[in-house]
């Protein structure tokens, strides 16, 4: 595990990166863009590089919907449709350098539920204990949601989690919001970070 407050941060043994929902519809021009939503990505694959380097796992998370998601509008959910499964808009983005092995792990499947943890639904626990990871550096999309809910299961499974501070965006539905989720993730156990400290 490594420590905040020395020069580095350099991730090794036991850690892995997590990048949550970098999907084109959470991107500008996207159908639920998140505001500075593309600025993830530069700190995120410098990430990328840095546990490619080290022969670290790294882990996508996709929001993955049916066309008819209950999280949708026109089914009485709070969102405009988005990440309908094999669209280009639930594609990650293009410019993201997710690595060939990559594991991607997909959620929010099921038309009658949501969820906003990659933890919810998905084998990702049972995934990273196999691998040997007990702490997860995470960024990504969006920090109100995905990325608050991840980050809370992650920590409720018995990971640790370094939260990469500039590689994460909020929604903010209302003000605030993303601010708050950070502070939650902190009072939860999860550490800041600054990809630029990798
Ligand atoms: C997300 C809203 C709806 C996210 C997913 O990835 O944060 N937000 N679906
Ligand atoms: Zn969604």
């Amino acid at each position: 595990m490594s420590e905040q407050g020395k020069e580095t941060t350099r991730p090794g043994r036991g850690d892995a990166l997590l990048l949550v929902d970098v999907q084109n519809d959470f991107l500008p021009g996207g159908s639920l863009a998140v505001p500075g939503g593309d600025a993830v990505i530069t700190p995120l694959n410098h990430c990328i590089e840095q546990f490619t380097r080290a022969g670290l796992p790294v882990i996508a998370t996709r929001d993955w919907h049916p066309p008819q998601h209950c999280s949708f509008r026109e089914q009485g959910g709070p969102w405009p449709p988005h990440c309908i499964a094999g669209t280009p808009g639930a594609a990650c983005a293009a410019d993201l350098h997710l690595p060939p092995d990559a594991v991607v792990v997909d959620k929010a499947t099921a038309a009658d539920r949501d969820a906003y943890s990659g933890f919810e639904g998905t084998e990702l626990a049972a995934r990273l204990r196999e691998a040997g990871v007990r702490c997860l550096f995470v960024g990504g999309l969006a920090t109100d949601y995905c990325v608050l809910n991840t980050v809370h299961d992650a920590l409720k499974n018995g990971f640790a989690v370094m939260l990469l501070r500039d590689a994460i965006r909020a929604v903010d539905v209302q003000p605030g919001d993303g601010d708050r989720a950070i502070a939650e993730m902190q009072a939860l156990g999860a550490r800041l970070v600054d990809s630029n400290r990798l």
